[in-house]
């Protein structure tokens, strides 16, 4: 079956974040602020979620579990939903996990939320690697727990972790938890086993918890391939691995994600603390991804390599002095701007008002990331092209 990336969706009256919650999530702006622009006029590429149509077989499987008619309180009950996700974990990264570990949530957020309030107690600290998504730093901050970050070491447009740094924040006794994204948003780094393996025993060594968040682990770009982390220390418990389909198949407001919790106690004060019911929907949509999702995946991987060349091409022809790499995973561009504009701009606000553009900045990736813009690449290639036209408009009048 051929699926039409190219077609455009009309998001009005959906209530989605993407048309509808710009003004309160990069802005923090009351619905009254104003733009130069409509709203329906801006090309968006911020939120990380996509244009594009959830596969065929979700939206069936869904409409099934309508016909069904009672939405009675529910819960994961079905051995096959674990089945569904395991089989996938051994096919797309050769890993799997037992049944009794995976619990689920709502989403990976409210997940890490409650997984710092459970891990650390009020004097602990929480390592991360920077730039980095702010939930991060938003988890520690709810529990008021201390955040240490290490910054990323970015050459060109590769980052790498600073291990030496690390190793110096992961020896202060005070810091029990690393939050870890693995694929790295918004660098998109793929971590390699051997990274993966020097930071772990740099985290473990030092007694650390590490919640790995997995959610970009689907969206790879051909060629790469994704190594959980938990993989590579299969004798540890204290390594939690967050995964879910909310990325991958463009279901986030279906609000249904995996946690992999290997540690008894630590599922126990899960399972005696978290609010456990799901929405049924989202149970027989999550199903139905792992079971049927891999061609819709496969053909959209395609599409969004073809997007990222494009993405290349434009700026070395019309963007020059930008440094962009293509990431290894994630449908997310991060592009170093700041020979166009200076890193103080409020990059958000200024391609809102001068490209009528909706992107996210270096300003909302909680530090080391002054002076960039990121991209979200997940959308028809007219939208794209749009929005690089506009951008590099701006840029190129700006000098
Ligand atoms: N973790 C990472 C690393 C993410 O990038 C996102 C979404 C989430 C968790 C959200 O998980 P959820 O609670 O939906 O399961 N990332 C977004 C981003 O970078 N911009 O908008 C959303």
């Amino acid at each position: 079956m051929q699926y039409n990336f190219d077609e455009m969706i009309d998001r009005k009256n959906t209530n989605a974040m993407n048309t509808d919650g710009f003004r309160e999530y990069i802005f923090q702006a009351p619905a009254s602020m104003q733009f130069p622009y409509d709203d329906d006029k801006f090309v968006r590429m911020w939120v990380a979620d996509m244009e594009f149509a959830s596969p065929p077989e979700i939206i069936s499987a869904i409409k099934e579990r309508l016909d069904k008619r009672i939405f009675g309180y529910t819960k994961v009950f079905d051995p096959e939903y674990y089945q569904a996700f395991v089989n996938w974990t051994k096919r797309q990264y050769d890993w799997s996990f037992a049944k009794e570990q995976l619990v689920t949530s709502p989403g990976i957020i409210p997940a890490l939320y409650e997984l710092v309030e459970y891990i650390c107690k009020p004097d602990e600290k929480i390592l991360i690697v920077t730039p980095s998504y702010a939930f991060f730093k938003h988890a520690a901050d709810y529990n008021k727990i201390e955040l240490v970050c290490s910054a990323l070491v970015n050459d060109q447009g590769y980052y790498t972790m600073d291990f030496a740094d690390l190793e110096e924040k992961a020896q202060d006794e005070k810091v029990s938890l690393c939050i870890f994204c693995n694929p790295h948003n918004p660098s998109g780094r793929v971590w390699t086993p051997e990274e993966l393996k020097r930071f772990g025993e740099i985290c473990l060594s030092n007694n650390l918890w590490i919640i790995s968040d997995e959610i970009h682990c689907d969206l790879l770009r051909n060629g790469q391939v994704h190594t959980p982390l938990a993989k590579v220390f299969p004798e540890t418990d204290r390594i939690i691995t967050c995964m879910a389909p909310s990325k991958t198949f463009n279901m986030a407001g279906l609000m249904f994600s995996n946690i992999i919790i290997p540690n008894e106690n630590l599922r126990e004060i899960w399972r005696a603390r978290h609010y456990s019911f799901e929405n049924p929907l989202s149970i027989a949509a999550a199903q139905a991804a792992y079971q049927h999702g891999e061609a819709w995946l496969k053909q959209l991987k395609v599409y969004l390599d073809g997007n990222f060349a494009f993405l290349k091409q434009y700026l070395e022809r019309h963007l020059p002095k930008a440094v962009f790499r293509i990431p290894e995973a994630t449908y997310l561009a991060w592009l170093d701007i700041g020979a166009y504009l200076p890193d103080e701009e409020n990059m958000p606000l200024y391609f809102a008002n001068q490209a009528g553009v909706l992107l996210e900045g270096g300003n909302m990736f909680v530090a080391n990331s002054d002076g960039f813009i990121r991209l979200n690449l997940a959308c028809p290639r007219a939208v794209l092209e749009e929005g690089l036209k506009r951008i590099c408009a701006a840029l190129n009048k700006a000098e």
